[in-house]
């Protein structure tokens, strides 16, 4: 059975996006493929945090991961720090990639043109993203839109290792997901719907909404004055967004979806996406309070103990590789 590794880093709340781009596909996969999934823990502390929050967002994450249908029995579920090997294979990584190559990071450029200050451990964390990825020599990688360029990276390293050192790795290959691998924040939807925007308020459906909340923000959903629902990014990017929505939740693709709201005005087209986002936030909401925290605990360990072995090998044969080791 081929293999799929991917994880999501709580800084914050999940949101629709991560719902749509990530938590979905992986779902859809545990039946044809070994999945791996890892609540990004090191990620997290890339940006400030405050440790109340970061708790509270990690626990929240693995409760979602549950209740969207992620099943320990068929996929791995662990926390990105009980499995040591990730952060030292994090390390050897780095000493791997170029600083250009880190350089050109979109989401590095992109955060260093807002002016904040940034830490070390954010501008190096793809290097601990390859490691993430190549330690389980996984064939797979499903990422929104946004991580494709980490992943290209992780392929990049992975050759270069190989060639020069001998075979070791397998290079993975991305998966984005045909609809609904980049949702647009429904305030403006020139931007991806993120965790960090300010216009959280507005923009960003958390699967934590309330569902009067979370209608409301899709019923404010910037438009246009167009009037017709119809799939056009560059004029009406609100739409285009709320149709992917649509589509992602329903399992249907673009054309169908654009189809059954021919004849509708944007005021009832709106509600039936309205409709559909409640209908899974109320289900997900449900299942996530069901969980004790005696089987949270139970499915971590779990997964951290199966992921471990293939780890350990890994990292020892890089180091061996490497030179590094002495004990045999
Ligand atoms: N808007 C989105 N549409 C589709 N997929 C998305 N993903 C994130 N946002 C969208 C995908 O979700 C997975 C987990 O992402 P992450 O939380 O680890 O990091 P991120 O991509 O940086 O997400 P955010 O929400 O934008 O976080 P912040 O604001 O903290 O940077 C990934 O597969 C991602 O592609």
């Amino acid at each position: 059975m081929k293999k799929m590794i991917s994880g999501i880093k709580p800084t914050g709340q999940l949101h629709l996006g991560n719902y749509i781009g990530a938590l979905q596909p992986f779902v859809q996969s545990q039946e044809e493929f070994d999945v791996n999934v890892f609540i990004a823990n090191l990620h997290c502390i890339t940006m400030p945090i405050d440790p109340e929050e970061l708790q509270t967002n990690l626990r929240d994450a693995l409760r979602f991961y549950l209740a969207v249908g992620l099943d320990p029995k068929k996929s791995t579920i662990f926390l990105q720090t009980d499995v040591h090997e990730i952060a030292q294979l994090g390390f050897i990584m780095s000493c791997l990639t170029p600083m250009g190559e880190l350089n050109r990071m979109t989401q590095y450029k992109d955060k260093k043109d807002t002016g904040i200050s940034l830490s070390s451990g954010f501008y190096t964390y793809p290097t601990l993203m390859t490691a993430d990825i190549l330690i389980h020599k996984a064939q797979y990688v499903p990422v929104g839109d946004d991580q494709k360029q980490h992943v290209e990276l992780a392929r990049n390293t992975a050759e270069r290792f190989n060639n020069r050192f001998g075979d070791t790795f397998v290079v993975p290959e991305p998966v984005i997901a045909k609809v609904g691998s980049r949702i647009m924040s429904l305030s403006d939807p020139s931007k991806k719907m993120s965790k960090s925007d300010k216009d959280g308020e507005k923009g960003v459906v958390y699967l934590k909404d309330t569902l009067k909340v979370a209608r409301k923000k899709i019923m404010s959903a910037v438009t246009d004055s167009i009037g017709i629902v119809q799939y056009d990014v560059e004029n009406q990017p609100g739409i285009a967004n709320l149709l992917t929505i649509y589509a992602a939740l329903k399992k249907i693709s673009i054309p169908e979806a654009v189809s059954e709201f021919k004849d509708v005005q944007y005021g009832g087209f709106k509600k039936a996406v309205a409709d559909e986002v409640c209908a899974l936030l109320e289900v997900l909401q449900e299942k996530h309070q069901s969980y004790d925290e005696a089987y949270i605990e139970s499915v971590l360990q779990e997964g951290a103990d199966k992921v471990r072995p293939t780890a350990q090998a890994v990292l020892k044969e890089v180091q061996e590789k490497l030179g590094m080791e002495i004990l045999k």
